[in-house]
């Protein structure tokens, strides 16, 4: 059994799509980021990132001690590798995987992830002038959907001529196209590969998950939306827990 800790965001959502597509069972976590549940000691045991996703593996390949990993490219890694499905294992195929997969992991969701800071920040009409990183990250994700477009010129999915988790790592994010002002039509392959991936049972399944909970920050009413903003902006570095250290 997989317990997945999650929230529903583009990074929680990786996970999800892949265990549905998976047909694996697995349990939700809540982890509420608005509500700090993310600095709760046993968490940053299993993610001392202080983000979600993260995975416990109860049930691992070897030995018997729980697995647990942190990392939403990590954890798909982990996951498809162990179940032998969404990842060639073929040397030349197997990069082409990891290589969509890492730069999802290093381009993508931060890029689009400071895109939305700043724009959130922005609209608080209250630290001066951001015309800069605006600008900024208004061409980064810009040229992010070109990348993404290029990737997918005559060709179905990311890599390896199949359906993979290259996918499904790029998907949530890529589908937000709409508040992150792309228009769309600019990029036609991206457009194809969205509807087809929006498609799929598992997508759906997996979409849904959390979504009474939280439906992106947009959407939080104003106070809500200070109380997420204490807990998410302005961390610093998080001492050793208390209850990690021995009586
Ligand atoms: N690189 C990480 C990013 C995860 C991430 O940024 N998660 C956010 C939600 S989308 C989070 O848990 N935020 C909690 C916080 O900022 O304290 C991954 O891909 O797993």
């Amino acid at each position: 059994m997989i317990d997945l800790y999650y929230f529903p965001t583009p990074n929680g959502r990786k996970i999800a799509i892949l265990l549905e597509e998976l047909g694996v069972a697995y349990t939700i976590k809540m982890v509420h980021i608005g509500q700090g549940d993310q600095f709760h000691p046993d968490f940053l045991r299993i993610s001392p990132n202080n983000r979600m996703p993260a995975i416990v593996d109860h049930a691992p390949r070897q030995g018997d001690k729980p697995v647990s990993v942190f990392e939403s490219g990590a954890i798909m890694m982990y996951l498809a590798e162990k179940e032998g499905r969404f990842w060639p294992q073929d040397v030349a195929r197997k990069y082409d995987v990891a290589q969509w997969v890492f730069w999802q992991m290093g381009n993508q969701g931060p890029k689009m992830g400071e895109h939305g800071h700043f724009h959130r920040a922005d609209a608080e009409n209250k630290y001066g002038d951001l015309s800069y990183p605006l600008k900024r990250f208004d061409n980064e994700v810009h040229r992010l959907y070109g990348v993404l477009n290029l990737g997918l010129f005559e060709k179905d999915w990311l890599a390896a001529g199949e359906y993979t988790i290259a996918d499904m790592i790029c998907y949530p994010w890529a589908a937000l196209w709409k508040d992150r002002g792309i228009d769309i039509a600019e990029f036609p392959n991206v457009q194809r590969w969205l509807d087809k991936l929006a498609d799929r049972p598992a997508m759906k399944k997996a979409l849904e998950i959390g979504k009474d909970l939280y439906q992106g920050q947009d959407k939080l009413s104003p106070a809500e939306r200070e109380k997420y903003a204490k807990i998410l902006a302005n961390q610093r570095a998080v001492p050793i827990p208390d209850a990690w250290k021995k009586a």
